[in-house]
Parts: C-alpha cells; structure tokens; sequence
C-alpha cells in the first residue's frame, strides 16, 4: 500500500494544551507521526510519497473562505497583538450570541472560529494542515488512478473541524475535503467510516443535509467523551440527508466485542448504500493504552480491523486523525493497513 506522507506535519508542534484550567503537555505531538513514519518503513509497507500540491480550492469547497483566510494569518495576528506562543481562544459566541457578525477584535474572532480551548494554534498550524489536506487530495488522486488502498499519514487530525471552526486538535477535515473531492471528480456516492475514538463531529456537520455522503462512526459515547455535543444515536441525517447519517456511540471501557459489533453495523448500513469509495478516519486511539481514551482495543483488534474494512470490497482511502499513545501508534496503524492488505 503506498503511503502519501505529510513532511511539513511537524510546522504544527504545541507544547501544551489547555485542560481543566491548567497548560498540560500536548498528546498531539510531531513524534506521532515520525513513530508512524518509522513503522511504515520498517515493514516495508509501500512506496511514501510527497503531496502534490492542489491549491486551496479544493479545500474552499468544505471550508468556509473566511474561515481558511483566519487561519492562514491568525498565528501572525496573535504575535502583533504581543501573543506570546501558541495561541488559544477565551470567549465563545454560545446561544443567544450573534455569529454572524465577523467582530475585529482577534480573541473574538479566535472564538467565532474554534469550539474548544483544546486546540493550540501555533506558528506552523496553517503549513502543517495545509498540506495535510494537500496530501489526502494526493491519496485520493492515486485510488482514482485505480489504487485497492492508500494512507494519508499527516498530522494535525482532521474530523473536529467544521466548515468554519478549529477544534479536538484539528484544523482543516481532511476527510470531507477528499470526499468533496472525490465528487467533484465523478463519483456519486462516498462514504466515510469513522474509527477514531471521537465522534467526528465536524465531517458529520458537513454532511448532515446530504445524501452523497454518508458518515457512520463508533466512538465514546458524547454523555461523557469529547467532542460532548455531537455523536448521539439518534442524528441520522436531516433534509435530503436523512438516512445518511449513522453513529454508534458506546460507553467508556466498551469490550472489543462491542465494538466490532458496532463496526458491522457501521458497515452494513454503508454496504446497503453502495459507495464509489470508501474513507476511513483512521484514530486509533481506540487503543487500550491510549492516554485519552477509553476502549481497549490491541495490536489483534487493529488487524482485525483491516481484514473487515479489505471484505467490505470498495476503494479505501485511509486518512490518519487521532491515537496519542505515541509509541504505539505506528505498530497500531501498521497492523490496521496489513490486516487489510493481508485479507482477500
Ligand atoms: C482527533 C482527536 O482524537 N481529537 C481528540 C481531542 C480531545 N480533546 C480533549 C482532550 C482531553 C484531554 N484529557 C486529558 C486527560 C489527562 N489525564
Ligand atoms: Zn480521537
């Protein structure tokens, strides 16, 4: 399988992030991605190429513009503003607020644009996630070429980020940009399965009211898991999307029976919807020793995993989002991609 790897990944590198009040050292760091980097090279996966670059006119089509063009220059406006570091939101436009109004000020335009304190926004935010997005665009481009499989490794994640928010460590969702794109190419129906331990909220968002992409998760449950405000049983689609929405939320410390339960029905929904291609966000933060997250999947359950996705039988294209148990997550991602690979 060949790899289209991120090389400005590591421009976004925060030390700390915000929780419960305190500055806390960052679980979504650079050494991540060269752990993964390191275990594709040593099982010798495939080919790892750089991303081509498709300009940002690809990612405009699931982005606000006002969006893109705040995150390109908010790090520059923080320092002018004498912002020391990475920068962080304080004030967010809640119900009774108006959002519809850009304010000049920088602190309240950083909480037009972002849903958690949780995402620093550093000086290499913009060039990590642009490319990041550059860099699914290039995977896409090769399973369009007739590739069964490829993998996006990039950093920062993706599926937090709405149409115009940063947020759950992720700026720009690659998931629904190479989605968009896919369509834009021809395709008519994609679906876009989510592992990672989160619920995608933002790729959900984005295609809530349509049926040309169906989004299916399993992830901690929102009662008691980031992202909290989205991912409940009960979000199926709306308008013409109705129907096209699935998620299977399941509680903290769920067995890995329940959860490959929850991956079948995941996939029988998406089998009955007959996609051109599939995307994975591929979080394997599903891990058990994951220092974030609460399922117990191992190194057996990852290439389980690969073997299910590979007898689901579409075009798979794999895009990296979350797994903070550094160390583990090249080994994690490595046996989700052989599993997958190894099954017929
Ligand atoms: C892409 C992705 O996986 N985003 C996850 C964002 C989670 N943000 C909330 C992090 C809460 C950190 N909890 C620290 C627990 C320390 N014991
Ligand atoms: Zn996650």
């Amino acid at each position: 399988m060949k790899t289209i790897y991120n090389p400005h990944h590591g421009a976004h590198a925060a030390t700390h992030e915000f929780f419960r009040g305190k500055l806390v050292p960052a679980f979504e760091v650079p050494a991540r991605a060269d752990y993964v980097l390191q275990a594709v090279k040593d099982a010798a996966l495939g080919e790892v190429l750089n991303p081509v670059d498709h300009g940002l006119a690809p990612m405009a089509r699931v982005h606000a513009a006002a969006y893109l063009r705040f995150v390109e220059g908010a790090h520059a406006e923080w320092l002018a503003l004498g912002g020391e570091g990475d920068a962080f939101p304080a004030v967010w436009p809640v119900r009774s607020l108006r959002s519809d109004v850009e304010p000049r000020s920088f602190a309240a335009r950083m909480g037009l644009y972002s849903m958690d304190s949780g995402t620093p926004l550093t000086s290499g935010s913009w060039e990590a996630a642009y490319w990041g997005a550059q860099a699914s665009l290039t995977g896409l481009d090769h399973v369009l070429a007739g590739e069964r499989s490829v993998y996006v490794l990039t950093r920062p994640p993706g599926h937090h980020a709405g149409a115009d928010f940063f947020g759950g460590y992720c700026f720009i969702n690659n998931a629904a940009v190479a989605a968009q794109a896919a369509l834009d190419r021809g395709l008519s129906k994609v679906a876009i399965l989510d592992v990672d331990y989160h619920h995608g909220n933002g790729t959900q968002a984005i295609f809530y009211e349509r049926a040309d992409v169906f989004y299916a998760s399993v992830h901690g449950d929102p009662q008691t898991e980031f992202p909290f405000f989205l991912g409940h049983a009960d979000e199926t689609g709306a308008g013409g999307g109705e129907g096209f929405n699935a998620n299977f939320p399941l509680p903290a410390g769920a067995s890995n029976e329940q959860w490959f339960e929850a991956l079948d029905a995941c996939l029988a929904q998406l089998k009955a919807y007959a996609p051109e291609l599939l995307i994975v966000s591929l979080g394997v933060d599903t891990y058990g020793g994951d220092p974030i997250s609460h399922f117990t999947l191992d190194r057996p359950e990852f290439s389980r995993m690969g073997q299910v996705l590979r007898e689901f039988g579409a075009p798979t294209l794999f895009l990296q989002e979350g797994g903070y148990a550094t160390e583990a997550i090249g080994l994690n991602v490595v046996a989700v991609l052989q599993g997958f690979e190894s099954a017929k």
